[in-house]
């Protein structure tokens, strides 16, 4: 493993570039692991592309991908995400080079990543905040952020900014070749699917400021594109869960899958399933069930399951009218340790978790009623 990767992307950033290698570099010295910078430039007409390869020269940890032309912010981070990934990344940290963020900040959203799988330089909880914009920016960030947030059902304030520290358990998890957003739109997106996938998400408060030197690259169209897509983004969402079938018994696939390569059933690696339900693991269980203040209810499924598509839509209905449950989801295929310790024998079956103890079990699909009658003695 090899610590810190801060990804920089670049456009025309030649103004900013140079201080920003001599701001950052201190600071990621200063969290105490072994830091890189991959500076990602889409072959910006200014020269930013040469200066970064004369800082690469000057500082052995900075290195620099070229890319052809300007094809966008989520691309040029997915491009350097792969790079971090493969050179064996712990953390990778997405910024602006234009001084927007700062970089004093760095340091703490690794920290923050000690107990978090991704954390968000946040403007919008307390003690964040931007600087010198004006009222109809402010709206305009502000609202397309409560609009994300509402649609997409997700208890995160900031979603559309781009100074963010990822483990790279998410990353290595979510399938990036089907992240398709750009802009702040990618930045919606790749928070959306990681908590989707069950990680956990934390807000540290940031101060925004209007970029050094240079002008924006984001345009009016981008921002519109991305909300535009929030609603699509839910839709896709969706679209991940669609199971894949299996001919054999479920029971069968079942035994078969706790002793074999989980993997086999989800040939193409589709991501978990994506609702309002979300993902919870063999590693997040007990921060997720066992620690939670409030009852959990634990749906365990599998993609070759028939009936667990039944009940998966049910469980989303239940999730979204109750606010005294908790519903999470846990793919056996995926996390056959969690199933086996509380013995989970055929799916789908239904726990609920009251104080970290297990307090009922329902095995088997049932109509919504019938689920609930079955609740509501746990849940008084
Ligand atoms: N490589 C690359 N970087 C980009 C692209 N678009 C924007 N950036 C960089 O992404 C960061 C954020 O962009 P910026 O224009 O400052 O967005 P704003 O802060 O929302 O106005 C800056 O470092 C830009 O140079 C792009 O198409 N390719
Ligand atoms: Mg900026």
């Amino acid at each position: 493993m090899s610590g810190a990767w801060l990804v920089l992307p670049t456009y025309n950033e030649a103004e900013n570039l140079e201080s920003m290698i001599a701001a950052v570099l201190p600071r990621l010295a200063e969290s105490g692991v072994e830091h890189h910078v991959l500076v990602v430039d889409d072959g910006s007409p200014d020269g930013t592309g040469r200066i970064a390869d004369r800082l690469a020269s000057e500082h052995p940890e900075v290195e620099v991908l070229h890319r052809a032309a300007k094809a966008g912010l989520g691309p040029a981070y997915l491009e350097g995400f792969g790079h971090a990934l493969a050179a064996g990344a712990e953390y990778l940290l997405e910024m602006d080079a234009d001084f927007s963020h700062d970089p004093g900040e760095l340091p703490r959203l690794i920290q923050g990543a000690a107990d978090a799988d991704l954390v968000i330089g946040s403007r919008y909880v307390a003690g964040g905040g931007v600087e010198n914009w004006g009222l109809v920016r402010r709206a305009l960030s502000r609202g397309g952020c409560l609009y994300a947030r509402a649609l997409l059902r997700v208890p995160v304030r900031d979603l559309t900014g781009g100074f963010k520290c990822f483990r790279r358990e998410v990353l290595s998890t979510l399938d990036l070749s089907r992240v398709a957003a750009d802009g702040y739109g990618f930045q919606i997106e790749m928070t959306y699917r990681t908590l989707k996938a069950g990680f956990r998400v934390r807000e540290v408060p940031i101060v925004f400021h209007e970029r050094r030197a240079g002008q924006s690259k984001m345009s009016a169209t981008i921002a519109l594109e991305a909300l535009w897509k929030v609603p699509a983004l839910r839709l896709k969402g969706r679209g991940d869960r669609r199971p894949q079938c299996r001919s054999e018994g479920s029971r069968q696939g079942w035994r078969r899958s706790l002793s074999s390569d989980a993997r086999q059933h989800n040939p193409r690696g589709e991501p978990p399933m994506v609702g309002s339900v979300p993902d919870v693991t063999d590693s997040n269980f007990q921060a997720q069930v066992i620690e939670a203040d409030g009852p959990v209810l634990v749906d365990f499924w599998a993609p070759w399951c028939g009936p667990c598509r039944v009940v998966g839509p049910v469980l989303e209905e239940i999730n979204d009218e109750r606010d005294d449950l908790q519903v999470v989801k846990l793919n056996v295929d995926d996390n056959p340790q969690t199933a086996q310790s509380y013995g989970v024998m055929s799916i789908p079956t239904m726990i609920v978790f009251k104080h970290g103890q297990e307090a009922h079990k329902v095995v088997g699909a049932m109509p919504k009623g019938r689920l609930e009658q079955e609740l509501e003695p746990i849940l008084a």
